[in-house]
């Protein structure tokens, strides 16, 4: 296991859920940490917490500018970003392709696609000019099982996945690392943002079985980051055990 001390990690979305976790766990493994989000007081109380040196970035990865300059004007101690986490993302409803809000996929394809993109695109020339780097990308079981609702919310992360590979394709050869975390249900505000604030209805999401936590999901990204430097982890894809595969839908007359 590779140690993160005098590593710098790069959170998005370390706000809150499996951001959050992620950054607690990378920052006990050692690694200073940049905390991106759009929160400043849930990013203030989070760099509280950590043991390690950390630095808020009042950041929404929607806007390329913000992004760019942002990313630029990191403190020197922060500059030199080994461990990206590509982590800030959301879904939005659940209704069928012909009733669902084209806002609501706008921001989708903004934020899980052209968001973690503006990110990567920022980070990538630094981490293979130290021929240092690992970007993990936390994409979904969504972008390869369909659902009822997935719609959109589905093909962006599967837009993470090949974005993904490809990323690894162009990177074979440098000390850069590209890995796509893929979970099932895990329990955090995702469902709260996608229903717009009913914690009911979120709540009746994870009711009666075990979800995933944000800390199992921690777990797995620190895992793949600290496998030796020659080890590439391409792809995990993860589900509680409480969930499965459902059967394809027949339509009967
Ligand atoms: P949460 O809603 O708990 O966390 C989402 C995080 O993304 C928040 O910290 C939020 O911060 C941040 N975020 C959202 N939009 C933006 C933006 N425009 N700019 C910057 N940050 C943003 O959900 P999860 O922790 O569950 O989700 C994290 C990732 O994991 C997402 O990409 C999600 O798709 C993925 N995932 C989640 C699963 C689940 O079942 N929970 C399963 C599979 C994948 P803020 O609002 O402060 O900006
Ligand atoms: C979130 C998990 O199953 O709700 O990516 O799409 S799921």
């Amino acid at each position: 296991m590779q140690t993160l001390q005098g590593w710098t990690a790069l959170v998005t979305g370390a706000s809150s859920g499996i951001g959050e976790a992620c950054a607690l766990a990378l920052s006990q493994a050692g690694a200073r940490l940049v905390l991106a989000g759009r929160r400043s007081d849930r990013l203030e109380a989070l760099a509280a917490k950590l043991q390690t040196p950390s630095h808020p970035l009042i950041l929404d990865v929607r806007s390329r500018q913000d992004v760019e300059a942002s990313l630029a004007a990191l403190p020197p101690d922060f500059a030199n970003v080994d461990v990206l986490v590509n982590n800030a993302g959301l879904g939005l409803g659940l209704e069928p392709a012909h009733e669902a809000s084209l806002d609501d996929w706008e921001t989708m394809i903004d934020t899980n696609c052209k968001g973690l993109v503006y990110v990567t695109r920022t980070l990538l020339p630094g981490m293979v000019r130290r021929n240092r780097g690992h970007v993990v990308n936390l994409g979904s079981i969504a972008a390869t099982y369909p659902y009822p609702g997935g719609n959109v919310y589905g093909a962006t992360k599967a837009f993470v996945h090949q974005f993904s590979q490809n990323l690894k394709a162009d990177l074979v050869g440098t000390r850069v690392r590209v890995t796509d975390v893929q979970p099932g249900m895990v329990e955090t505000e995702f469902s709260v943002v996608r229903f717009k604030g009913d914690a009911q209805r979120a709540n009746k999401v994870y009711e009666g079985m075990e979800p995933l936590t944000a800390a199992d999901i921690a777990d797995i990204v620190l895992w793949t980051v600290t496998r030796p430097a020659h080890v590439n982890i391409n792809v995990v894809e993860v589900m509680p055990a409480d969930q499965g595969f459902g059967p394809f839908a027949v339509k009967r007359r």
